[in-house]
């Protein structure tokens, strides 16, 4: 890719994107099944203004202190994975419609990359609700979120689910979506856990394993299926195993695909639960499937790592601490904490020189507020 050159000035459009907390319902949303995510108070910025070219897009991350400029004519795949999601995205764009023109645009980010909190789609969605916009292409909300997510299998190479794309742009403030990924019907479910509040720790690790290791899991679940198809030809995914039948296949399946299947079995079934006690302000519920959750992650799933298993550890010496658990697709990231209010300064100075003696690494906390969903800042 070319290196953009352009002068940033007079945006048409300022589009903040979220990133996303996931309260329960982890690696269940590629198997068909339930999660209760929302988007949160850490986003990504983005400005635009089209340009007076016909196929020249420009784009700055300040982040990354990177840019890129490419032609409309001619995206295909770069060997920089940040360019990725964003080419990933035009090219998803030109698959349905050919009134993309030339732009600038410029990123600004405070979701820390690798945390967990799915930057990722907070760039794919936001890069598509902005264009949708600044060139009235006529895409629906759910347009842009499948079309995210598509760039991220074709582009990127994650077989990801639907649940990041999801949450950053359907979030609404103060709730959580109950969504079932198979019909993609949701229901938002008010989040009101006062005095509790949503603590993330951020390992500050992000084991290089993730990507290759997530398509792993994906396709051990994917021969699970294949197996009990056998005997249950309507089953199509994990969503239509239930715990007694999976036990059937316990000599036919292969030890950590049966495991891999266990897992998700059970977690489909937490969200349910998890969002019935949610309901109820049954907080300390709620806490207990999440540490049954990070249990399934460490131990039949294997997507968590020492750092989280450390804080997750750590978190049950606090009575003020209901529930944690590792968050998103593991190897590194955060932990997600339902705490008591008073104790979250005091628990995380804790977690914090805990954590550094053990691994000499800096842990970084912060609270998570449920918010909107990709949003229109200046139009
Ligand atoms: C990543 C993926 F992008 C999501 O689709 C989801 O599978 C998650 O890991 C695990 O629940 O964030």
């Amino acid at each position: 890719m070319k290196e953009a050159t352009f002068n940033p000035n007079n945006w048409d459009l300022i589009v903040d994107s979220p990133g996303r907390i996931n309260i329960i319902g982890e690696h269940t949303d590629y198997n068909n099944g339930f999660v209760l995510p929302t988007a949160i108070d850490k986003k990504i910025q983005f400005k635009f203004k089209r340009n007076d070219s016909l196929h020249t897009c420009n784009i700055l991350s300040n982040n990354f202190n990177a840019s890129l400029s490419f032609d409309l004519n001619t995206v295909s795949k770069s060997d920089k994975q940040w360019e990725n999601y964003i080419l990933g995205v035009i090219h998803e764009i030109q698959q349905l419609t050919d009134k993309l023109r030339g732009f600038d645009c410029v990123l600004d980010s405070d979701i820390p990359v690798g945390s967990g909190i799915s930057s990722s789609a907070a760039l794919e969605c936001g890069l598509a609700f902005g264009l949708n916009e600044l060139f009235d292409l006529n895409l629906s909300k759910q347009q842009i979120v499948e079309l995210s997510q598509r760039a991220e299998h074709n582009y990127v190479g994650t077989k990801c689910g639907i649940m990041d794309q999801f949450a950053s742009v359907m979030s609404k403030k103060g709730h959580v979506i109950l969504l079932d990924c198979q019909s993609l019907d949701y229901e938002y479910v008010p989040i009101e856990i006062e005095p509790y509040k949503l603590l993330l720790l951020n390992t500050n690790v992000s084991h290089n394993l993730a990507s290759g290791e997530y398509n792993i899991r994906r396709s051990q679940c994917e021969k699970g299926v294949e197996i009990i198809q056998q005997k249950y030809p309507e089953v199509t995914s994990l969503r239509d195993v239930s715990f007694d039948m999976l036990q059937e296949f316990k000599s036919d399946i292969p030890e950590i695909v049966f495991n891999r299947c266990t897992y998700v079995v059970q977690e489909k079934d937490r969200v349910l639960s998890s969002v019935k006690a949610l309901k109820k302000s049954q907080l300390h519920t709620l806490g207990e499937y999440m540490y049954q959750t990070h249990d399934g992650l460490q131990n039949l799933y294997e997507v968590s790592c020492p750092e989280l298993d450390f804080l997750v550890d750590f978190s049950k010496e606090y009575n003020e601490v209901i529930g944690a658990r590792m968050m998103g697709g593991g190897f590194g990231g955060c932990t997600i904490n339902i705490i008591h209010q008073d104790a979250v300064e005091h628990f995380t100075q804790k977690a914090s020189e805990a954590y550094f003696k053990k691994f000499n690494i800096k842990l970084t906390g912060f609270e998570a507020m449920p918010c909107e969903g990709t949003n229109i800042k200046l139009a």
